[in-house]
């Protein structure tokens, strides 16, 4: 089997570190791994498959020979290096928002715009993590009645943030728990532990947050529906790992909660965890570590004709993003497109 030799642009950050997990979990073709970061970070070593890597410095002149470049260091280092990749001949997926509304460039989700790569020039872009789940979801449902209207709010993980919020929540609880009454907010603008922040992302002229902006303009492309209504309301919450979302959708024909549950268990990369009786449901402890999109609490809005309400939880660094990543170059390797 052919191989190829990957690069990973922002290594040591926590989505860097999961795409080398997930690189050797799924057995990627990998020729060589070249793993890139800042200078602070270079001189690191870092394992993958059992063998010692040191981190370099990410410059101009780190693609040379590289077929597929993961980028994950956020959208300012995205649009100062990804040229560089495509010009030295490597395919780019990239985590950031740098690239993701551009004509030119596919942003996919495997299950469900797989075909969309062929369009790609050199940059193919990962989504957002919180729109990845909810479409994952409820593409499946869309292919039953269109859908006309969705209104989601979230409920996201620090280590959507990265590794400084991860000690943030983890430092501040400690001290809640101990009784010390100066809690510091560094990362965010207010204390995290035991709390809940209705802000993801900086605020926008309309009054929503750029996160949820995401949401709106990421779903519309992704599902190639630009009339698809969305309103979201995105919310930092107190857990370590795994985003969950209560999504309500408007359909134009009657899906019942039992066709609803039917067709996600057989939908690709979604797993239906719903039995309210017993109080089974799907819940962010439970998904972290693996690859579903977790569906649960399935049942009928009864306040309107054709609506549903579902509940979805995700690990937001592997399908929110260093698996679906993953999964885009898988494609491209099984179609040749490299
Ligand atoms: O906060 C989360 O849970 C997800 C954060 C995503 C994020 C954070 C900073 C910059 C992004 C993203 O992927 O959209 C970006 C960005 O690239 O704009």
């Amino acid at each position: 089997m052919k191989e190829y030799n990957v690069a990973i642009v922002g290594a040591t950050g926590v989505v860097g570190e999961e795409m080398r997990k997930v690189l050797e979990q799924r057995e990627f073709p990998v020729k060589e791994l070249k793993l890139l970061a800042s200078a602070r970070s270079a001189g690191h070593r870092l394992t993958f498959k059992r063998a010692g890597i040191i981190v370099e410095e990410l410059t101009k002149d780190s693609f040379k020979g590289i077929d597929i470049a993961l980028f994950s260091a956020g959208g300012s280092v995205s649009k100062e290096f990804a040229s560089y990749a495509v010009k030295a001949g490597a395919v780019v997926i990239d985590n950031s928002s740098a690239f993701r509304m551009d004509k030119d460039v596919p942003l996919i989700v495997p299950e469900v715009n797989p075909d969309d790569v062929k369009t790609h020039k050199g940059i193919i872009a990962n989504p957002n993590c919180s729109t990845i789940q909810m479409v994952v979801a409820l593409k499946p449902l869309y292919d039953k009645s269109k859908i006309k209207r969705i209104v989601v709010s979230t409920y996201q993980a620090v280590s959507g943030t990265g590794k400084e919020a991860i000690e943030e929540l983890l430092s501040q609880s400690k001290k809640i728990i101990l009784g010390e009454n100066e809690i510091e907010a560094d990362v965010y603008p207010h204390q995290i532990a035991f709390n809940l922040l209705p802000q993801i992302d900086v605020f926008l002229k309309n009054d929503y947050t750029k996160e949820e902006m995401k949401m709106v303009n990421e779903t519309q492309k992704i599902m190639g529906d630009p009339n698809i209504g969305i309103s979201a309301t995105c919310v930092r919450v107190p857990i370590l790992i795994s985003h969950s979302e209560a999504v309500n959708i408007e359909t134009e024909k009657k899906i019942s909660s039992s066709e609803a549950k039917e067709i996600l268990k057989n939908a690709p990369g979604v797993e239906v965890i719903d039995e309210p009786k017993n109080c089974v449901y799907p819940m962010p402890i439970f998904a972290v570590g693996k690859d579903a999109c977790y569906v649960g609490r399935i049942r009928e809005d009864e306040s309107i004709k054709n609506g549903l309400n579902l509940w979805i939880v995700s690990d937001n660094l592997r399908k929110g993003a260093a698996l679906n990543a993953v999964q885009i170059a898988e494609i491209l390797v099984k179609r040749k497109l490299l």
